[in-house]
């Protein structure tokens, strides 16, 4: 690509909460610039950006999309990002693909955390963002000024380029007020025209002029002296100013529309093109030498040396693996070949392709600032550098997420159970935020991600894309056992039965150890009461007593068994027996010595608006959750908790509840604790249910 046309070039990420009408957003931007023939529209499943059959399905984005266009000789590639929590790890991965987005904002419905979490990681990347007030047809007349409350929180500078014409039902345009100049849109075909400023709003557009005007030449040293001066500002001069401040990030442009009827799409296009940043004006991209470990930076220039970064992986039955990357420097090689520096593997890439939605179309002269995608890459995943062999270089890998909810699969068939990890495995290609691990008891597997509306995708995507058919149940706890007393106990066995017989008899003590000590034996025999060959048999029953546990079939810690005593019998006696013989004097010893259960206890942060904390903690007190503490974080709570697991194996949907959508959690493990004595009773209770359906169905 030509510097000239580099210039002209953006990549535009869509970002903003969940339901904020980005890809209603981006099928407007697509279809003011003919790039598509019809508006798609989310509802009806016409989107081409929510084109994935759960998207449809469920009207939500799951993962990122893109979609080029032309708009006044500028190309644009647009991204369309997931918004809501359980989905936004793709987002926040994508956010390296652009150096511009349009933050989407709905006034009515406020901020929920998901926006500020965004707003957080576009900043560190650095990303230049346009405001996009959406759904002006929804708000009230003065949705221009509750727009300041969202920036606060955000500690965002915006600034307002129009002011809406009208409101709700009656919202018909803009004014723009760089250039004095009304818009009003024809009732959903995205035709505007240019008209005088009514007269109501005159008064109005002049004051917010003056402050835009004023706001603008603060950002510029030689145009604030021409503005204090009282010189005229030309429209140029505010325009390229703005440009400036917007690139750096000092000012945040703000504009007004709806998606749905197509009001203020071709003013936002013009906004993207004149304050969003090309390749060039995102700078040099800084990454490491993988030999020397010392920064390099590369120019984003067509003639510097190749590299890309990977940061998605879409991963198809039938296609494959699909690598898409964002070029940050050079241009590919015409063979194709390149260096996977993270791998220390060479690649040939044979074919690119642009993503039009769904569609795949073949690129040329793949270079600077594209964002492209190459199928069946060996050795290749989500975070990897492509590069020149000779000018190798390594960016940062994607951030690490860590699920917060656990559920366990079962196959519905056996068919079924042999496709679930082949399909997990390949999900787990796309998408970073899965775990997955075997039950050794149930033979379940375990799945972890961000949410429940996050697990239920993947199982419905497991049977769509792999065939495995998954029923979904709420995972068990992972219980444990101990003993809180000291107690002794004889194990003995003898059976005569025929010829042989079998005879084994042991002593054994059991004492508590402090948490995390696992199991230790100890062998006391002293003149040979049990003869030195037997005494592996000894270890090996009781280890096997304690996987089965004894109150609920939990396995059991923490504890020392000592073997003090026993007999043998010179025929009889066999490891089997002592085998045997051991794991009885265990569970006797056990029966006497306290044996308590053990619940795992989850540190839990629950980040919530201002006025939903009581309610919150309300709620995590009749969890038996404890309160450790409180931070304060933008207009938003941050809650410390420390929580039992059982109690918050389905939160998700209740911390919807109680916060309207705005809430969010994290999980992560924390100890073991007793578990009080009605609960324990319950748990012992099921196990029992449980083993004698069993018992019964054999
Ligand atoms: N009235 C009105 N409704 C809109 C507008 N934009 C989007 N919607 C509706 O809002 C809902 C959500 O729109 P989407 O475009 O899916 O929102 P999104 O931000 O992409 O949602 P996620 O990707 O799931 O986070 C849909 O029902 C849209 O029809 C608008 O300008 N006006
Ligand atoms: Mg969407």
């Amino acid at each position: 690509m030509a510097i000239a046309e580099l210039e002209k070039l953006r990549n535009v990420g869509i970002l903003g909460q969940g339901g904020s009408g980005k890809t209603s957003l981006g099928e407007a931007m697509l279809f003011t610039a003919g790039a598509t023939q019809r508006l798609g529209r989310v509802l009806d499943g016409t989107s081409v950006f929510d084109h994935e059959p759960e998207e449809v399905k469920h009207h939500v984005s799951i993962s990122t999309a893109f979609h080029s266009l032309n708009w006044t000789k500028h190309p644009m590639t647009l991204v369309d990002t997931p918004g809501y929590a359980a989905f936004l790890a793709d987002s926040i991965n994508c956010l390296r693909a652009f150096g511009g987005a349009v933050f989407v904002l709905n006034p009515m419905v406020g901020l929920r955390v998901e926006s500020e979490r965004l707003w957080i990681e576009a900043n560190e990347q650095r990303i230049g963002r346009i405001f996009f007030v959406n759904k002006m047809d929804h708000e009230p007349a003065d949705a221009h000024e509750r727009v300041n409350s969202l920036l606060e929180t955000l500690e965002a500078k915006g600034l307002c380029l129009q002011l809406p014409i009208g409101a709700e039902a009656e919202f018909k345009g803009v004014v723009d007020l760089l250039s004095m100049k009304a818009y009003l849109y024809e009732s959903d075909t995205g035709k505007s025209s240019e008209a005088e400023i009514p007269a109501d709003l005159k008064e109005t557009a002049e004051k917010m002029r003056l402050a835009l005007i004023e706001a603008v030449s603060e950002t510029d040293d030689a145009l604030l002296e021409k503005y204090l001066d009282g010189q005229e500002l030309s429209l140029d001069e505010l325009k390229r100013a703005l440009r400036k401040a917007t690139l750096e990030r000092q000012v945040f442009p703000i504009l007004f529309g709806s998606s749905t009827r197509q009001i203020g799409i071709d003013r936002l296009l013009d906004a993207v093109a004149d304050y969003l940043p090309s390749p060039i004006d995102e700078g040099e991209p800084e990454g490491k030498n993988p030999a020397t470990g010392e920064a390099e930076k590369r120019k984003p220039d067509p003639s510097a040396p190749f590299s890309a970064y990977v940061f998605k992986t879409i991963s198809d039955p039938f296609a494959g693996k699909l690598s898409v990357m964002r070029v940050m420097s050079g241009t590919l090689n015409h063979d194709g070949a390149c260096y996977n520096s993270n791998k220390q593997s060479k690649e040939k890439i044979a074919h690119m392709f642009r993503l039009e939605g769904k569609k795949q179309e073949p690129a040329k002269d793949v270079s600077v600032g594209d964002i492209v995608a190459a199928a069946k890459l060996k050795d290749i995943t989500t975070g990897d550098t492509l590069c020149d062999e000779k000018a190798p270089i390594q960016y940062a890998g994607p951030p690490r997420f860590s699920p917060v909810i656990s559920f366990a699969l079962e196959p519905k068939s056996k068919v079924d159970e042999e496709k679930v990890p082949q399909g997990l495995h390949r999900m787990m290609e796309e998408d970073l935020t899965i775990e997955v691990h075997r039950d050794e008891e149930t033979r379940d597997f375990i799945l972890s991600g961000m949410g429940q509306q996050h697990i239920e995708i993947i199982v419905e995507k497991l049977k769509r894309k792999y065939g495995a058919d998954v029923v979904l149940k709420a995972p068990k706890v992972p219980y444990k056992e101990t003993i809180r007393g000291k107690a002794s106990a004889q194990g003995r066995l003898k059976k005569q039965t025929g010829g042989r017989g079998q005879f084994g008899d042991t002593w054994l003590r059991v004492e508590p150890l402090p948490h995390g000590a696992g199991f230790e034996f100890v062998d006391e025999i002293v003149g040979g009461a049990i003869p030195r060959n037997y005494i592996p048999a000894v270890e090996k029953g009781i280890r096997e007593a304690m996987t089965g546990g004894y109150l609920a079939g939990y396995p059991m810690v923490d504890l020392r068994v000592t073997l003090y005593d026993g007999s043998y019998h010179d025929v009889d006696s066999s490891d089997m027996a002592f085998k045997i013989a051991a794991s009885l004097g265990f569970k006797n010893a056990v029966e006497k010595a306290k044996p308590v259960l053990l619940e795992p206890i989850m540190n839990m942060d629950v980040t919530v608006p201002d006025e939903c904390m009581g309610d919150v903690i309300g709620d995590l007190n009749s969890r038996r959750g404890k309160v450790l503490g409180m931070d304060t974080k933008g207009h938003s709570q941050i809650i410390k908790s420390k929580v039992p697991m059982s109690e918050v194996l389905k939160y998700a949907p209740d911390l919807r509840a109680l916060t309207s959508g705005r809430g969010e959690f994290h999980l992560e493990f924390s100890h073991y604790e007793e578990l009080p004595g009605h609960l324990a009773e319950k748990v012992i209770k099921d196990a029992q249910a449980r083993k004698s359906a069993e018992q019964q169905e054999h």
